[in-house]
């Protein structure tokens, strides 16, 4: 599979052959065509975004099953799923994921490998009762059971900056498992202590699918190391810890594909969420000068801690 983001119609993405997904991102994005291979994530984006675009090389089938848009080929599987979030976000997200459970059960692509959880107003609340700690809690309780180390998807979590009173699932699944990947920098999420909330993440920090023609999956990344928020009050610190990390995070993903090429570079595709709206452009200039030669998106996004300005997932290959 290839992921690109492309300058193109809505229409023209869904029609090139061997189309898995697209996704629209901000106002700009176009209006939700019916095709359940389009997503329009409701993260408003920096300037007029490109589509993302994700390419398989067999043909692909798509339907809806209920509340799930989903599609499939190549041995991989696209699929999406919006919830009701009423306010209370640990119900939300243990329903959204006791359906993906279910869903994942039922098919033949049960291995998840990477899942992008999009949520409203993700720090709002106080200690263990801020949204993202209760969101944890839900997506625990909707797994239901305790992932071993070797089964954990890459992952990413999002907050709207506005509210839109719903939780967006997506996810990218495949017949046969991946290699989930830690970052010798961090401690593993699903071993962050108790400080963090009641219940640790339960995602990888990168994903090494299981075909060679995929790219590593880089889950949201930012400004931590160990499992303490570094530089709190500067964004451009933030941005290097960032690319300390992801760097990291390819070195190790080299250990078993030496193939990879060991830096950020035109093969890398890369999704940045800021906090500060006001903030976007300069992110934007900054990436522009450190990595001029990847393609972003630039979005805005609220960090699951408050003291994080910025994260960035994406794809390396
Ligand atoms: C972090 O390092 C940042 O809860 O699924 C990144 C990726 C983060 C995924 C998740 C959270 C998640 O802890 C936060």
């Amino acid at each position: 599979m290839h992921i690109d983001y492309r300058d193109v119609p809505a229409a023209t993405a869904l029609t090139t052959p061997g189309t898995l997904a697209v996704f629209g991102f901000g106002a700009n994005a176009p209006a939700a065509p019916t095709d359940p291979r389009y997503l329009q994530v409701a993260l408003p984006a920096l300037g007029r975004a490109p589509l993302e675009c994700w390419q398989v090389d067999a043909d692909v089938s798509h339907g809806h099953a209920g509340d799930i848009a989903w599609a499939q080929g190549g041995g991989l599987q696209f699929g999406a799923l919006e919830i009701a979030d009423d306010g209370d976000v640990e119900a939300a997200a243990a329903h959204a994921y006791t359906r993906l459970r279910h869903w994942l059960a039922s098919s033949a692509y049960a291995h998840p490998l990477r899942i992008w959880n999009y949520l409203d107003a993700i720090t709002e609340g106080d200690g263990d009762a801020e949204r993202y700690r209760r969101f944890c809690v839900g997506r625990a309780r909707g797994i239901g059971r305790e992932l071993a180390p070797g089964e954990l998807p890459a992952a990413t979590a999002i907050g709207h900056p506005q509210r839109t009173g719903r939780m967006q699932l997506y996810w990218l699944a495949a017949q046969q498992a991946g290699t989930p990947l830690e970052n010798p920098r961090q401690v593993q999420a699903w071993r962050y202590p108790r400080q963090y909330g009641p219940q640790p993440p339960g995602f990888a920090r990168a994903l090494l699918p299981p075909s060679l023609r995929m790219p590593l999956l880089l889950s949201g990344t930012a400004a931590v190391v160990g499992h303490a928020s570094q530089h709190h009050d500067s964004l451009d610190a933030q941005l290097g810890e960032i690319l300390a990390n992801l760097h990291s995070l390819i070195d190790t993903a080299r250990h078993s594909r030496l193939a990879l090429p060991p830096s950020l570079g035109s093969g890398t595709r890369i999704k940045v969420y800021v906090r500060d709206a006001k903030s976007l452009a300069q992110v934007d200039a900054v990436l522009a000068a450190r990595l001029p030669t990847v393609p972003r998106i630039v979005l805005h996004g609220h960090v699951c801690r408050h003291e994080l300005l910025v994260e960035i997932d994406g794809s390396h290959e």
